[in-house]
């Protein structure tokens, strides 16, 4: 749940990459992670999920600061996508300001998908969530394979939602999926504490701070 302190103009927001095991989402964060600024980038916490006894997730913290004077902390989490880790899925889903859901791309992995995303559902509205309003985006991943959906197929079926192509492995549509993400949260945070008329806080001014962090060329 976002957090929203005033006198020192800091926001602290949670996003979470759901989705199946196995579709990409630790490999979205290592690569945001890598192509981030070295001079701006925290340490991100990879836990293996080889014992199934303790809470496991991918943790990594991206700072950025605004035009206005803002400084915007983001907490990024993955879950654990085997169906035993369900309620490791629900405590790290607890408090999401908006989502990433990681599909695999594969025809074979379609039910694997539709299963992690009606998890997902059954999660937040366990957690009170409304689940339409928690913003969210959607990558394809592993584009890269043999036998993937068509786009077009995915595109006419998740009307609504903006979709990603993404090679994960190869960094590719990993931060035009995360840049969408960001978008979508600002414009949810903006509905319900009013952030461009009360802060003088602008969508174009908080995505400026977001991609300023990968801009190798400002940070060296
Ligand atoms: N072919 C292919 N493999 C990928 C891609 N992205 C990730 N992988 C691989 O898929 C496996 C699972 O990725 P991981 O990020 O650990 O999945 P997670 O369980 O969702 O965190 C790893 O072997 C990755 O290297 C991709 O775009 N294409
Ligand atoms: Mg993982």
């Amino acid at each position: 749940m976002v957090q929203i302190n005033m006198a020192n103009k800091e926001i602290t927001v949670k996003v979470v990459y759901y989705g199946p095991a196995l579709s990409g989402k630790t490999t979205n964060l290592q690569m945001l992670h890598e192509l981030m600024n070295p001079s701006s980038r925290g340490n991100m916490v990879t836990l293996d999920t080889k014992d199934d006894r303790t809470l496991y997730f991918d943790f990594l913290p991206i700072e950025f600061s605004t035009a206005g004077g803002f400084s915007i902390k983001t907490k990024l989490f993955t879950v654990p996508g085997q169906v035993m880790h369900k309620s490791t899925r629900k405590v790290v889903l607890a408090g999401a300001d908006a989502i990433a859901f990681i599909a695999d791309s594969q025809t074979a992995s379609a039910s694997a998908n539709a299963y992690s995303w009606r998890d997902m559902e059954a999660n937040l509205k366990t957690n009170g969530f409304d689940f339409d309003r928690i913003p969210k985006v959607v990558q394809f991943n592993k584009r890269d394979m043999p036998d993937v959906k068509p786009l077009q197929d995915i595109r006419n079926a998740w009307k609504g939602i903006p979709t990603f192509p993404a090679v994960a492995m190869r960094g590719e549509g990993v931060l035009e999926t995360y840049r969408e993400l960001m978008s979508v949260l600002y414009r949810s945070l903006d509905d319900k504490h009013a952030f461009a008329t009360k802060f003088g806080l602008s969508e174009e001014d908080f995505l400026k701070g977001v991609m300023k962090n990968f801009d190798r060329r400002a940070g060296g």
